[in-house]
């Protein structure tokens, strides 16, 4: 029997600089939280339920990882993983090792993946966002405020030329931005080049009649080649987005899309990811958002800050908009400290169940630097999505002239059957 055993994953050290690191939340299953610990570590790196005969003591000196922090009460644990356990700029092994069987280990009843710290060497295998904050503001002409947006609804069952017009009436009502729905694709009553096409017709419109830049943010999502000739379609037409649903294309389309690096801005929605980052068996929502921001989204659905519908902590969302804006992430609770090096910042989104009673508060806890997109909160507005989105944008002139809501609605009356329908969060 070889006695190549591994003993023990535990070591008191500090992670190198080239360890990357990640921190779990673990329930444990009839076992110790070390026992789990133990399990955790060996299977998503080198190790498996027993001692194998094939081992080698050159691979546990290069490739053990390092359990150096447990701690019962809060049921945490940090483990050090040697860089050479991962194949650099390949964002799925990364995850096959550090998010992939532990999920399903006996000896785990639940088990979080809380945060990942990626070391330098992994972060420059990556290109990250093309654009990121400063370039889309660049491109859009607007300096400071936030960006306004509509999702054009319903979500399904408009032609191409009604969703143009629709799209034409949210650009004149004072929409920057017009992005079609996570489930709008290519379908049999709104093709896609079909919906391009005549979209991009009213935007030209459009921004003639308003004299502001107005974009277009058409949903490729679909079968990573299919997605790529979407893409160079959009690039013939010459727009300057495109959107991907992140977590149903998965990770290696992401990849595939920003390397074809064919300068278009990639809004990243993450439909599907509250399968598993909600609830605390899974993986948080920090961690999808530095893996979109390493592999390069230029904008990114963060949530509102419990302000919509969906489910979305404060603190939780606050975390994120920090974590994909700025350059060092200083070590706090469930944020481990990150470097991003040449990494450019990732613009915020905020959507789901959005109207113009939100944007005060909104602009309050998020800040200005942030994407502010609203459908029903427009095209439910009962004058109709002209006067929808001249409301929110009448909210979001408010807010960054801190002038009181209704106040300000009692000279703008799209605002004032805002809040008449909706109120004041
Ligand atoms: C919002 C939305 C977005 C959600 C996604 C929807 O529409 O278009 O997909 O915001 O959630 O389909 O629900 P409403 P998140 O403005 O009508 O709610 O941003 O949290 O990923
Ligand atoms: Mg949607």
């Amino acid at each position: 029997m070889s006695d190549y055993k591994i003993r023990s994953y535990f070591e008191k050290i500090n992670p190198r600089e080239t360890d990357l690191v990640c921190e779990f939340k673990v329930e444990p299953n009839k076992v110790s939280l070390e026992k789990a610990a133990q399990h955790i570590a060996a299977e998503s790196s080198i190790g498996t339920w027993t001692d194998v005969t094939t081992l080698k003591p050159r691979i546990i000196h290069k490739l053990k990882p390092k359990i150096f922090f447990i701690d019962k009460k809060s049921k945490t644990v940090r483990i050090a993983y040697p860089i050479d356990l991962f194949e650099k700029g390949n964002m799925p092994q990364i995850l096959s090792s550090i998010a992939g069987n532990i999920f399903g280990m006996g000896a785990v009843k639940k088990l979080r993946l809380e945060d990942i710290a990626f070391p330098k060497a992994i972060i420059n295998s990556f290109l990250g966002p093309r654009f990121g904050i400063m370039g889309i503001r660049k491109i859009t002409r607007i300096k400071k405020r936030p960006l306004v947006g509509t999702i054009i609804k319903p979500k399904l069952g408009l032609s191409s030329k009604e969703h143009a017009l629709v799209a034409y009436d949210a650009w004149s009502g004072g929409c920057d931005i017009v992005k079609d729905d996570e489930n709008l694709t290519s379908q049999g009553f709104n093709s896609f080049e079909e919906r391009l096409k005549e979209t991009l017709k009213m935007r030209e419109k459009a921004e003639a009649e308003t004299g502001e830049k107005k974009m277009y943010v058409p949903n490729i999502t679909a079968e990573t080649c299919e997605m790529i000739s979407r893409a160079k379609k959009v690039k013939e037409y010459n727009n300057e987005y495109v959107m991907i649903d992140i977590i149903t294309s998965g990770f290696a389309a992401l990849q595939t899309l920003r390397k074809e690096d064919l300068g278009l801005i990639i809004h990243a929605h993450r439909a599907g990811h509250a399968a598993f980052t909600r609830g605390d068996h899974g993986i948080s929502m920090l961690t999808i958002a530095k893996i979109s921001r390493l592999i390069g989204v230029d904008q990114l659905h963060i949530g509102t800050a419990q302000l919509g519908k969906m489910e979305s902590p404060k603190e939780e969302v606050l975390g994120i908009e920090e974590e994909i804006e700025e350059s060092v992430i200083k070590k706090k609770s469930h944020m481990l400290e990150q470097k991003w090096f040449n990494i450019k910042p990732v613009f915020a989104v905020t959507s789901g169940g959005l109207y113009p009673g939100t944007i005060p508060k909104l602009v309050q806890r998020m800040g200005s630097n942030i994407i502010i997109q609203a459908g029903g909160g427009i095209h439910g507005h009962k004058n109709g999505t002209i006067a929808g989105a001249a409301a929110m944008r009448q909210a979001v002139d408010a807010a960054m002239n801190n002038i009181d809501l209704r106040e300000y609605a009692k000279e703008h009356r799209e605002l004032k059957q805002a809040i008449k329908q909706w109120g004041v969060a």
